[in-house]
């Protein structure tokens, strides 16, 4: 029976997870930037002694590919997810995915094993989308949703271009992103979320993810004294940012736990201690598992955006930074994950996604789905995020039966 190499996959973790700390501790590896590239670089290393083909796509989509004389020429089975982070992130949140297809791949090709299929693991660009929107970009083009010249031409918060930034830190590739046609994508990643954990599950099988609508919206009123301005007279951009923000909670609320919704970041300008804010320009996260659901909150909000101008004597504009509508994962493949793990005695269960995954787009090309491990407490995006070895490893192994089985391994 070939097994991963446990010691292996868990250093692994370990050292990406200390690649981009800065001094105070803090992890953070922006898509792109000086810290990504230096993990960009130990996951080829990686790559590379796994003894598999790497090819990075036009917009830095890194791949690691084994195929041999016999597969050649079949469709992949594959399997990937991001090594780029938010701000201050914890350290398994998609780097346990690309780095649990490493070790798969690389302990099938260790003990000699034949597949049907070539194999092959992703590490996909600006996952996150925190410095460039939209987020799971680099899967998005990836599978046709956005052309690799529009990638790369974003511009970030920072004000840096995504393709030359990818020029710069070396990892502009030379393949056409889709060159490879899956047979099946199958994504490892922990689940983010606290419900494993809370009920006691070892593993999920995710079926389904929920939409996501980003946009970013910018408030302007007038600029006046703090101190002797009647409230009467005030167009407080600052006000009104807060109104939405705690509407967005309201609309939450009354969806019995269906919709969320995050205002992540937030600045006002001249931002200064006694001066009402000219302007507020903030983001507004909002996610449902249902289209229509998601659409209704869309429309609740810019309805409530008009309304706001006329009682606040404001000016408000919105931008579209991101939308994914929900998806659904192939009942197939969930089921695979479902039977793999009742051979290994672990409690498993159906899940949705509330994060966004590059899975979501691979769904686009081929049949998909994806295996989530327990988060302990449920925290991420935040460095307490935290999964025990013994889950990690678990889940690992189920994930290389199902990668295994859709590979037709002769194990
Ligand atoms: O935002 C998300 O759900 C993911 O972490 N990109
Ligand atoms: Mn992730
Ligand atoms: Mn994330």
């Amino acid at each position: 029976m070939v097994t991963i190499n446990e010691r292996r996959l868990l250093d692994r973790i370990g050292k990406l997870g200390q690649i981009g700390k800065d001094l105070d501790g803090k992890r953070t590896r922006l898509a792109a930037d000086d810290a990504e590239k230096l993990g960009r670089d130990a996951v080829v290393a990686w790559m590379r002694e796994a003894g598999l083909r790497v090819e990075t796509d036009y917009i830095g989509n890194i791949f690691g590919i084994w195929e041999t004389e016999e597969n050649k020429g079949q469709e992949p089975v594959m399997t990937g997810s991001h090594i780029d982070t938010v701000i201050n992130a914890g350290q398994y949140d998609g780097c346990y995915g690309v780095l649990a297809g490493i070790e798969v791949i690389q302990s099938l090709k260790e003990a000699g094993v034949k597949t049907a299929r070539p194999m092959a693991v992703a590490a996909f660009t600006n996952e996150e989308g925190v410095r460039y929107s939209p987020d799971m970009m680099g899967s998005l083009v990836y599978a046709g949703g956005m052309s690799a010249a529009d990638a790369c031409a974003s511009v970030g918060i920072d004000g840096t271009v995504l393709g030359e930034e990818l020029k710069r830190i070396g990892y502009a590739g030379t393949v056409e992103p889709g060159f490879l046609k899956p047979h099946a994508f199958v994504e490892l990643h922990i689940e983010q979320g606290p419900i494993l954990d809370a009920e006691g599950y070892d593993i999920g099988a995710v079926e389904n993810l929920q939409g996501i609508s980003w946009q970013q919206i910018t408030i302007e009123g007038a600029q006046n004294h703090a101190g002797t301005t009647p409230i009467s007279y005030r167009h407080d951009a600052g006000v009104a940012a807060a109104k939405v923000i705690t509407f967005m909670r309201e609309r939450c609320l009354k969806s019995n736990g269906k919709t969320v919704s995050t205002t992540g970041c937030i600045a006002f300008e001249p931002n200064a201690v006694n001066v009402i804010p000219s302007k507020a320009v903030f983001t507004v996260d909002v996610r449902n598992p249902d289209e229509a659901a998601l659409q209704a909150e869309e429309k609740a909000l810019a309805d409530y955006l008009v309304e706001l101008e006329k009682t606040d004597g404001v000016k408000i504009t919105t931008e579209r930074l991101s939308r994914f509508k929900p998806v659904l994962f192939d009942e197939g493949i969930v089921k695979l994950v479902e039977k793999y793990a009742g051979e290994r005695n672990l409690r498993c269960r159906r899940m949705t996604s509330g994060a966004g995954q590059d899975a979501q787009n691979m769904a686009l090309l081929c049949p998909t789905a994806m295996i989530f491990s327990p988060s302990v407490k449920g925290i991420s995006h935040n460095p307490k995020e935290y999964a025990k070895d013994e889950d990690l490893i678990r889940c690992a192994r189920v994930f290389m039966d199902v990668m295994s089985d859709l590979a037709g391994a002769n194990t």
